[in-house]
C-alpha cells in the first residue's frame, strides 16, 4: 500500500474532544517508550511526523494523523508510567480507555511489546483488557533490532503461551523495528485489508465500518472467554 500524504490533523484531551469519526482509525497503544510513535513515522513514511523521545511518557495526548483524506493513524499515550498517571491524574487513564471502548471508527488497534523482554504483568494484563471488551487488536513486538531474533522467537513465544487460553483464535503477532525499517510492509498489509473489508462492507449496505473477520473473530471469542477482573484498578487504561 502506497501513502501519499500523511498530515497531522488534531489532539485530543478526551473522546469529546476528537474528530469526526467519519474515516477508520489504526491506533497504537503500548507501555511508554516502547516506540508507538517512532512505529507511526514508518507506518506513514514520515521521520518526524509524531514526536519521538527517549524520554517516556513523551506523548501525552490522543493525536490524530490524516493519511492521504482516507484514514487515520491514531498516537495514543503509552501505559505504565507512574509520573504521568500521577500528573494528568485519572483524566488520561479515562481517555484513552474511552477511546479504545467508545471510539466507533476505531479499525485495529496495533498493541504494542517490546520484544527484548520477557512477558510483562501490565502488558498481559492490558491485552485481558482489550480482549474482555472486545476491542480488535493485532499484537506487534518491537525493537526487533535491539536483540537477537531467537530472543525475539522466545519472549514471543512465552507470551503468546500466557494469552493463549484466553483465545479461540490467537490476534495476529507482528515483528517491527522502526531503527532498520522491518515490518513496515506487513502492518500496511493489516491495514490495507481493514481498509479493504470496510469498503467491501460499505459496498453491500452503507453501515458502519468492521474490521476483518481474522481480527474480529480473534477479539469477539477472547471477550467471552477473558471473564478475570482486573486486578489493580489505578492500571493507567
Ligand atoms: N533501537 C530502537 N529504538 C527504538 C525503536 N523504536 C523506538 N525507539 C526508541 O525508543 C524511544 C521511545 O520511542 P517512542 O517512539 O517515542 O516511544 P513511545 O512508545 O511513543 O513513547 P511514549 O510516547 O513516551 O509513550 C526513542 O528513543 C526511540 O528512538 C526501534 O525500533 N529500535
Ligand atoms: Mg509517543
Amino acid at each position: 500500500m502506497n501513502i501519499s500524504s500523511a498530515i497531522f490533523e488534531c489532539s485530543a484531551p478526551d473522546l469529546d474532544s476528537c474528530p469526526d469519526e467519519s474515516l477508520p482509525e489504526f491506533a497504537f497503544i503500548g507501555r511508554s517508550n516502547v516506540g508507538k510513535s517512532s512505529l507511526l513515522n514508518l507506518l506513514a513514511g514520515k521521520e518526524a511526523l509524531a514526536r519521538v523521545s527517549p524520554t517516556p511518557g513523551f506523548t501525552k495526548l490522543i493525536n490524530f494523523f490524516n493519511i492521504d483524506k482516507t484514514w487515520r493513524l491514531v498516537d495514543l499515550p503509552g501505559y505504565g508510567f507512574a509520573q504521568v498517571a500521577r500528573a494528568h491524574s485519572a483524566r488520561f487513564n479515562k481517555a484513552v480507555s474511552n477511546y479504545l471502548r467508545d471510539r466507533k471508527n476505531l479499525t485495529c488497534v496495533f498493541a504494542l511489546f517490546d520484544s527484548g523482554l520477557t512477558p510483562q504483568m501490565i502488558d498481559l494484563e492490558f491485552v485481558e483488557w482489550l480482549a474482555r471488551h472486545s476491542v480488535p487488536f493485532v499484537m506487534v513486538f518491537t525493537k526487533t533490532d535491539k536483540v537477537t531474533q531467537s530472543e525475539v522467537q522466545a519472549n514471543i513465544a512465552a507470551f503468546t503461551d500466557r494469552i493463549g487460553p484466553w483465545f479461540e483464535t490467537l490476534p495476529p503477532v507482528f515483528t517491527c523495528s522502526s531503527k532498520n525499517k522491518q515490518g513496515r510492509a506487513e502492518l500496511l498489509g493489516i491495514i490495507g485489508e481493514c481498509l479493504a473489508a470496510i469498503q467491501a462492507k460499505a459496498e453491500l449496505e452503507p453501515a458502519e465500518p468492521a474490521p476483518p473477520e481474522e481480527v474480529k473473530a480473534a477479539s469477539s471469542k477472547a471477550s467471552n472467554k477473558a471473564k478475570r477482573k482486573r486486578s489493580d484498578p489505578s492500571c493507567p487504561w
